[in-house]
């Protein structure tokens, strides 16, 4: 990409779009379009006009709603829904204005549930996804297909990258819907500030997960549209996972709370397992700058700046 090259992050101000927004300022591209108004994602003709009024060359598709295991059992027609719809409209939209390249965001819940370990793209598509995900992540899996379809009929330079567990500045600091860190941290948070003596887990805490900083994510994401042209799908990890157990005491360090994590068994573990194969990631010569502590850290500051107010009192 140029400096000057149009650029449409199809987004809805979720955490990636954001952080790729705010690394392609840093990194002195000038023409980030829809700045001044972005069209909705759900809306075809409105869409169609963006583009064709923008004419962007370069395009992430990082939109479509997402949450945690909890919106994903109590959600999942409208996750489903919103992400298809999406996909849809932002990969054609894409293809009719004839784009120079497209990046699809697919989502680590694609792989099956019994998944070999670390997940190869191989792995795609050869069995059964995990029951608390599957709508969300059969539509995750249908934008995969729609771009790799896309590049085959229309020629479209698509490319998927398959991310690990994105968390970090700008996620959703909701208690019920949100992704494990961020539910945590705000749970932690509150716990200490009402001097709560204990803070509900939920499941066995045995469950793995492979973490990955937002900043890295997006940080790669511009690297891939630079450097990747393929229609295989390419992982995007930090390399490195841990237990959901390790995960609530590294977060109790970093918010500073002092009382009792109390695991429910009764709340869902979802996949015991997701974690990458990001080895043709790092052959390229990407490498994650962001260890999970720091990356915690930074979170939880910027969770003190910007919404611990607004989180407490909603
Ligand atoms: O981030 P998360 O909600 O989603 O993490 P997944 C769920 C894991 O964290 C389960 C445990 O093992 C939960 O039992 N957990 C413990 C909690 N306490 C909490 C809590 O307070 N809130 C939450 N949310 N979890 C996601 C999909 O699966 O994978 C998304 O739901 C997305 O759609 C993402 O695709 C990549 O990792 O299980």
């Amino acid at each position: 990409m140029d400096r000057d090259a149009r650029i449409f992050i199809a987004d809805n101000h979720g955490l990636i779009g954001e952080a790729i927004r705010r690394r392609l300022r840093d990194d002195g591209y000038e023409n980030i379009l829809g700045d001044s108004g972005k069209p909705s994602l759900i809306d075809a003709r409105e869409l169609q006009e963006f583009f064709s009024r923008t004419l962007p060359e370069y395009v992430f598709a990082v939109g479509g709603k997402s949450g945690g295991i909890g919106a994903n059992q109590k959600l999942p027609a409208d996750l489903m829904l919103d992400n298809l719809l999406v996909d849809c409209h932002v990969i054609d939209s894409a293809y009719r204005c004839a784009v120079k390249k497209l990046l699809y965001m697919g989502s680590s819940c694609c792989y099956p549930r019994a998944c070999l370990q670390p997940m190869q793209v191989s792995s795609l598509m050869t069995g059964v996804l995990e029951s608390t995900n599957e709508a969300y992540a059969t539509a995750k899996l249908a934008g995969i297909k729609l771009s790799q379809a896309y590049r085959q009929q229309h020629g479209v330079d698509t490319i998927t990258a398959i991310p690990a567990n994105v968390f970090g500045p700008g996620d959703d600091f909701g208690v019920e819907d949100s992704h494990v860190i961020a539910a945590l941290m705000v749970k932690m948070h509150q716990a200490k500030l009402f001097q709560n003596d204990h803070v509900d887990v939920w499941g066995s805490g045995a469950p793995r997960r492979e973490f990955i900083y937002v900043g890295d994510v997006a940080d790669a994401a511009i690297f891939l549209m630079n450097h990747y042209s393929s229609p295989v799908p390419i992982n995007l990890g930090s390399g490195s996972d841990a237990s959901i157990r390790e995960i609530a005491e590294l977060i109790k360090e970093v918010v500073g709370y002092s009382g009792e994590l109390r695991f429910d068994p009764k709340k869902p573990d979802g996949m015991p397992l997701k974690s990458l194969d990001s080895a043709e990631l790092l052959a390229l010569g990407w490498q994650p700058q962001v260890p999970l502590r720091l990356g915690l850290e930074k979170t939880y500051r910027w969770y003190l700046e910007n919404c611990h107010r607004k989180c407490l009192t909603s």
